[in-house]
């Protein structure tokens, strides 16, 4: 089972994606998770990578695709993956449900995560004072935004061409917004 967990910066992507994994078993791909380990380690690959995050651009997909291509790889008997912000760019989708009908196992569902701008600014305004994570500054949050906007929000229609998309209403508590998304998923599995 795949699914891929969408919305724009700070929706909660990353604080749901971490408890679908424990529900569902199944293995969670974060690119941002990934990237944020990769410049930790001042690998070539995150020096490239923490360029474009600083500034809140998308990292070249080129570079995006590689490497969740070869994390894939890494955990050949996972049972499904959750992707938490991937795909971004519609030649991200392209290329990876090529990769996905190679392999047989395409994406099930598209969970995607609404809420308002205000919202957005609030809770990454909010974790940049407490995480001190760079790209959660206002300025480079507002060109985050822009850029989902931009380059990632055309993904839905993409994925809802395919009928597997599925709206959240992300405001609330993360319990209540977390049982809507498990009984989207539960649903679809029946
Ligand atoms: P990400 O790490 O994916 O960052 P994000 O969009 O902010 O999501 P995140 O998962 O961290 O936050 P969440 O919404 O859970 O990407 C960072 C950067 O990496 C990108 O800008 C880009 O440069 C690069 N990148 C990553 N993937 C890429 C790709 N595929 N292609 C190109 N570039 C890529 O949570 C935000 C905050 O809200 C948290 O503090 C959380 O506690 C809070 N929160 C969550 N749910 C809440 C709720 N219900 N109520 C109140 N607060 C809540």
């Amino acid at each position: 089972m795949n699914i891929v967990i969408f919305g724009p910066p700070g929706s909660g992507k990353g604080t749901h994606s971490i408890k679908l994994v424990e529900r569902y078993n199944l293995m969670h791909l974060s690119t941002g998770d990934i990237f944020r380990n990769q410049i930790q380690n001042q690998t070539d690959l995150g020096k490239r990578a923490k360029a474009y995050m600083e500034l809140g651009q998308l990292v070249p997909d080129e570079l995006v695709i590689d490497m969740l291509f070869s994390e894939m790889l890494l955990h050949k008997n996972a049972k499904g993956f959750v992707f938490d912000g991937f795909p971004r760019t519609i030649v991200q989708a392209e290329k990876f449900d090529e990769m996905l009908q190679e392999k047989g196992m395409p994406v099930k569902l598209v969970i995607s995560l609404e809420v308002t701008e205000e919202e957005l600014i609030t809770r990454l305004v909010k974790r940049g004072i407490e995480s001190g994570r760079v790209d959660d500054s206002e300025e480079v949050i507002v060109k985050r935004l822009e850029v989902y906007k931009e380059q990632t929000s055309p993904l839905l229609d993409y994925y809802s061409r395919k009928n597997i998309v599925k709206h959240i209403h992300g405001i609330g508590s993360v319990e209540e917004i977390f049982n809507a998304i498990c009984r989207q998923i539960d649903e679809s599995l029946n």
